[in-house]
């Protein structure tokens, strides 16, 4: 009981560093980190894999991971970014279609807080930050470099 309460407050304290989180109303993240799931990675897990169908967002609550693409033109992954504590991915298959877009795994030891699409839905009403996530600059870059490694090969 006593660690349920623990819990409970710092992952209130999670969510409400999430800056996309941040205008939520207390009993919205208090709800939120109701439902909330707690999972762990080791180094190099996949947490998400592109193409894969998904309905769950994370958000990380200890360590990074490493998101990537695979580069159609020499089938290799290439990576996009690192993210760390505090930052959230998985939005985008919770748009629409529900597939992923590109692939998340585990730099080291990660833990991170799971929400599913229903609770997301139902309690932030999808959140207009992670409804409008676009990532078409570094989509655009990776595909200008994909086809320039292309042609020069
Ligand atoms: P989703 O559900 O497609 O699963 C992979 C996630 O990686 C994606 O949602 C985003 O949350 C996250 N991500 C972070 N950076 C990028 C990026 O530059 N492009 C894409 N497609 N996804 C990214």
């Amino acid at each position: 009981m006593r660690t349920g309460l623990i819990k409970h407050s710092q992952y209130t304290e999670l969510l409400r560093s999430v800056p996309s989180f941040h205008s939520l109303p207390e009993d919205v993240l208090s709800k939120l980190t109701d439902v909330l799931e707690e999972t762990h990675y080791s180094d190099g897990d996949y947490i998400i894999r592109q193409g894969a169908t998904g309905d769950t967002f994370f958000i990380i609550s200890e360590g990074q991971v490493r998101v990537s693409q695979n580069n159609a033109a020499s089938d290799e992954q290439a990576t996009v970014k690192t993210l760390f504590k505090g930052d959230w991915f998985g939005e985008q298959a919770l748009k629409g279609e529900d597939v992923r877009t590109a692939s998340v795994t585990a730099v080291g030891d990660v833990t991170c807080v799971v929400i599913d699409r229903e609770s997301f839905k139902q309690l932030t009403g999808g959140l207009d930050d992670a409804n409008n996530k676009q990532y078409d600059s570094e989509e655009v870059k990776a595909k200008l470099q994909a086809e320039a490694d292309f042609f020069s090969s």
